[in-house]
C-alpha cells in the first residue's frame, strides 16, 4: 500500500512539473494584457484608478490537463488548467476583445463555458449546443468582444468536469470614463474569490449514487433521520406522517464533500492588497464567485457588515446585511472593512447544510474567527413539510405566495435565525442603480414553467419534463420573453440562463435587478424576464451539475441562427438530449451462510431494468431469477407497469409441488414464466407488485427496503401469495460494504456481507 502511493506521488510530481511547464503562458497572456493598475497613495489607500487605454485584443493559453490533489483524504484525479485549481483569473477591459485558446492535453473532451458572458452563441462553449466537444489533443479557439464589465466566471460545460477542478474566475473591468463608474466602490482595490468543493469520491459516483438514493452521504454528514433518531428527539409520529407521505429522509443539499475551498484553499488568508499591508479602515471588494457543482454557501464576516455592491456582474444599490447565502453559481460582489489594526477578520464561507466550511482571514494580526453555524434542526424541518405535503406529493403553500428568498422555508431548521437584528440578504433587498425597463414597443412572449421532481429516483425536470422529453423554445429576435417559474420540488434550484440577464421582477419596479441566475426555494414564484435580442441556442438549466445532469434543462432558440462549428444542429440536440439522460447501474450482493442473493439495475428517468437473482447452495433449495423492464409513470414516479420474465430452477420430490394463496399449482421443477405485472408505492414507501404469468399464475406481494432503523441500521420485508417471505436487517459499514441477516422462507435463516455498487 505504501509503495502504491510512493508511485502516486511520482506520478503526482511529474504531472505537475509537466503543468508548470504551461504556466508561463500564462503569464505570457497577462504580458501582453495590461499595465498594472495606478494605485494612489491618498491616506484612504483605497483607490485604485485603471488608466483608461484604447482596446485591445487580450490572449490567453489554457492548458486543460489530468492532475492529482490532495484535498481530501485520499490522492484523487484532478483537472488543471495551466498547472492550477482554480483555473486561472481571466481579466479584460470593457471595450477589448477576448482570444482564448484551449489546450486540451485531456484523454476526453472538454469545452469552456463563460458564465454570464455576452457573446456570439458559438462562443458560448456548450457541447452539442453552441459548438461540438474540443477532443483530446486537439487545440481550440473562442474569441469574442467584451461589450459588459462585472464579476463572472467560466468553467466546464462537459459531464462532470466542473466538480474536479474546471471553474475560474472571469472578470471584466469597468473604465474609469465609464457614466456608471461608481467612486467609493469601483475605486477599491479588488480580490478575486472562488468558492467550490472538492469530494474524495469520482463525481460519476457521486452521480450514480444520487440516482441509487443512497444515504451514504447523510451518514457521512450525521443527517439521517432514521426511527431510533426520531424517537430520541421526540419526533417519532413526525417521522411516521413523513413516511405516510412516502418522502425519504431529506437534506437542503446532496452531496457530502470532504472539503470547501477558497481560491483553492481551505483556509486562506489576505494580508495585502497590490503590494501594501492591509491596516485598519481599508475596505476591499471580493468578487465572490459560487464554483461548487451543487452546494450553496452562507457567507459572514466577523469584521462587520458585508456591503453587497453587485450580483452576478450587475452593479446594485449597495446593501448591508450580516450574511447572505450564495447559490450556485451567483456572483456577489461584496466590500468588507478592516475595521482593526492587528487583527485578520474572518470570511467564512459554510454549506447551507452546515457541515463543512472555509474561511479567509482579512487583514493582519491576530485571528478573530466567526465560529461555526450551529447545526440544522432536521425533524423541525421534517415536520414543517409534512405540513405542506400532500399526498399526491404536490406542495401546498397555504396561500403564502412565496417569491424572491423573503420568507426562509428552511427557517424553523435554523435555531439561530431569530437572534436579533441579523439582516440576511433576499432578492427584494437587490435595486438596480440604473433602470433595466424593457422597450415598451417589444412583443411579448410569456413562458410558465414549474420546476418538478422526484426525489426519491432522483430525477429532476421542468413541468416534469426532461430535455430528453423537450424541444427547443422557439422564440423571435427582438421579443421580450417573460417567464414565470414556481417551484413545486423540495429543492432550491439556480436557474441560470446563458447568454443574457434577466430582469429579476420585484418590488424596485424599474430599477429590479439583472441577474443570470435566480434561485428558487421550494413552493416559490419568481418572474424573470429580457429582451431576446441575439439569436442563438441558448441553455436555460438549474446549475447544481447533478440536477443539470438529470435533465432539468431547456433551450431557448433565439431566431434562426446559423451556427458555423454546428453544421447538424438537430443531430447535436439528439446527442445533447441523451447526455441529460443516462444509464446508470446499480449492484447489490449477499454473500450469505444460506445461499447467496442479490440484484442488478440499469435506471435512466423513465425506464428500469432490472434483475434478481437467488442462489441455494443445494438443488433442493435450487435458483431463482426475475427480471422486470418497465417504466415509471407520473410526477412522482410511484406507478410502474412492467414485463417480467422468472426462471426458476428447483429439485423437487415425486410428488411435491407448490400451491400458492389462490389454490394456483406450480409443480415444475423447472419453471421459465413470461409476466406482466405493475408496481406501485404505497404510504410507508411500501411497494406493492401485482404480476400475472403467461401461465396465468397471479403473484401479489408487499414489499420494503431501507426502513432507518438508526443511523447505519436498515430493515426490510416481503411477503407474497406464494406464501414466501422475508425479512432482513442490514448494518452498513462502509459505502459498499454492510452486514446482513435474513430469514427466508424457502432458504431459511442466513447471515453474511452485503457488497453494494
Ligand atoms: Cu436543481
Amino acid at each position: 500500500m505504501r509503495r502504491l502511493s510512493i508511485i502516486l506521488l511520482l506520478i503526482a510530481g511529474g504531472l505537475f512539473s509537466q503543468a508548470q511547464e504551461h504556466t508561463h503562458h500564462l503569464q505570457a497572456g497577462s504580458n501582453k494584457q495590461q499595465q498594472e493598475p495606478v494605485v494612489s497613495m491618498s491616506p484612504a489607500r483605497t483607490k485604485v484608478i485603471r488608466p483608461v487605454r484604447p482596446a485591445k485584443t487580450i490572449h490567453y493559453d489554457l492548458y486543460v490537463k489530468d492532475t492529482l490533489v490532495s484535498y481530501g483524504k485520499k490522492i484523487k484525479r484532478a483537472i488543471a488548467v495551466n498547472g492550477q485549481i482554480p483555473m486561472p483569473t481571466l481579466e479584460f477591459n470593457e471595450g477589448d476583445t477576448a482570444e482564448i485558446v484551449v489546450h486540451n492535453l485531456l484523454k476526453e473532451s472538454t469545452s469552456l463555458h463563460w458564465h454570464g458572458v455576452f457573446l456570439p452563441n458559438k462562443e458560448d462553449g456548450v457541447p452539442f449546443l453552441t459548438q461540438k466537444p474540443i477532443g483530446p489533443g486537439t487545440t481550440y479557439t473562442y474569441r469574442f468582444p467584451i461589450i459588459q464589465h462585472g464579476t463572472h466566471w467560466y468553467h466546464s460545460h462537459s459531464g462532470l468536469q466542473e466538480q474536479i477542478g474546471m471553474y475560474g474566475n472571469f472578470i471584466m473591468h469597468k473604465r474609469s470614463d465609464d457614466k456608471t463608474f461608481r467612486s467609493g466602490i469601483d475605486d477599491l482595490p479588488t480580490v478575486p474569490l472562488m468558492i467550490s468543493e472538492w469530494t474524495d469520491l469520482n463525481p460519476d459516483n457521486v452521480n450514480r449514487m444520487l440516482h441509487n438514493a443512497s444515504d451514504w452521504f447523510a451518514i457521512r454528514k450525521g443527517a439521517t433521520q432514521s426511527y431510533a433518531e426520531a424517537v430520541r428527539s421526540g419526533h417519532f409520529k413526525t417521522k411516521i406522517t413523513n413516511e405516510w407521505k412516502r418522502m425519504l429522509a431529506m437534506d437542503v443539499s446532496d452531496v457530502y464533500y470532504d472539503k470547501i475551498l477558497l481560491n483553492g484553499q481551505n483556509l486562506a488568508e489576505l494580508k495585502t492588497v497590490d503590494g501594501t499591508p492591509l491596516k485598519a479602515g481599508d475596505k476591499v471588494r471580493l468578487r465572490i464567485a459560487n464554483g461548487g457543482a451543487s452546494s450553496y454557501f452562507w457567507l459572514r464576516y466577523g469584521g462587520g457588515k458585508m456591503v453587497v455592491v453587485a450580483s452576478d456582474g450587475n452593479d446594485v444599490e449597495p446593501v448591508e446585511v450580516d450574511r447572505l447565502i450564495i447559490a450556485v453559481s451567483e456572483t456577489y460582489d461584496v466590500v468588507v472593512t478592516i475595521p482593526e489594526d492587528k487583527k485578520a477578520f474572518e470570511l467564512m464561507a459554510t454549506t447551507e447544510d452546515r457541515t463543512q466550511s472555509a474561511s479567509y482571514f482579512i487583514g493582519n494580526g491576530v485571528r478573530q474567527p466567526v465560529g461555526p453555524m450551529p447545526r440544522l434542526k432536521y425533524f423541525e424541518g421534517m415536520k414543517m413539510m409534512n405540513g405542506m405535503m400532500k399526498m399526491n406529493g404536490d406542495l401546498d403553500d397555504m396561500g403564502m405566495e412565496m417569491s424572491l428568498n423573503q420568507m426562509d422555508m428552511n427557517v424553523v431548521m435554523y435555531p439561530e435565525i431569530t437572534g436579533p437584528d441579523l439582516v440576511t440578504l433576499n432578492y427584494s433587498m437587490l435595486k438596480s442603480p440604473y433602470k433595466t425597463s424593457l422597450p415598451k414597443q417589444a412583443p411579448v412572449k410569456e413562458l410558465k414553467f414549474t420546476l418538478t421532481g422526484s426525489m426519491n429516483r432522483y430525477v429532476w425536470s421542468m413541468d416534469n419534463r426532461i430535455l430528453s422529453e423537450s424541444d427547443k423554445i422557439p422564440v423571435k429576435k427582438g421579443e421580450v420573453l417573460r417567464i414565470t417559474l414556481h417551484n413545486n420540488s423540495m429543492m432550491r434550484h439556480p436557474m441560470h440562463l446563458h447568454g443574457f440577464d434577466f430582469r429579476l421582477l420585484n418590488q424596485h419596479g424599474d430599477n429590479s435587478p439583472l441577474k443570470n441566475i435566480i434561485d428558487i426555494m421550494p413552493m416559490e414564484t419568481d418572474t424573470i424576464e429580457f429582451l431576446a435580442n441575439e439569436e442563438g441556442d441558448w441553455f436555460f438549466h438549474c446549475h447544481i451539475l447533478y440536477h443539470m445532469m438529470s435533465g432539468m434543462n431547456r433551450v431557448m432558440a433565439v431566431g434562426d441562427y446559423d451556427n458555423p462549428e454546428l453544421p447538424d444542429k438537430a443531430k447535436a440536440y439528439k446527442k445533447l438530449q441523451q447526455e441529460s439522460d443516462m444509464v446508470h447501474l446499480s449492484a447489490q450482493n449477499d454473500f450469505a451462510s444460506n445461499g447467496n442473493d442479490g440484484e442488478a439495475m440499469l435506471m435512466k428517468a423513465r425506464w428500469s431494468l432490472g434483475t434478481e437473482w437467488r442462489l441455494g447452495y443445494s438443488n433442493m433449495h435450487g435458483f431463482e431469477t426475475e427480471t422486470h423492464l418497465g417504466r415509471y409513470i407520473g410526477k412522482m414516479q410511484w406507478l410502474m407497469p412492467f414485463i417480467g420474465f422468472d426462471y426458476r430452477y428447483r429439485k423437487m420430490g415425486m410428488d411435491e409441488h407448490e400451491k400458492n394463496l389462490f389454490g394456483q399449482v406450480n409443480k415444475k421443477d423447472t419453471r421459465r414464466a413470461l409476466s406482466l405485472g405493475v408496481m406501485y408505492t404505497l404510504p410507508m414507501l411500501v411497494n406493492f407488485q401485482a404480476e400475472v404469468y403467461h401461465d396465468g399464475i397471479t403473484r401479489l406481494s408487499l414489499m420494503r427496503e431501507d426502513i432507518p432503523v438508526s443511523k447505519r441500521l436498515r430493515a426490510g420485508f416481503m411477503v407474497n401469495t406464494d406464501m414466501e417471505y422475508m425479512a432482513d436487517l442490514r448494518y452498513i459499514l462502509t459505502r459498499n460494504i454492510g452486514i446482513r441477516t435474513h430469514y427466508d422462507s424457502d432458504m431459511g435463516f442466513g447471515v453474511g456481507l452485503s457488497l453494494n455498487y
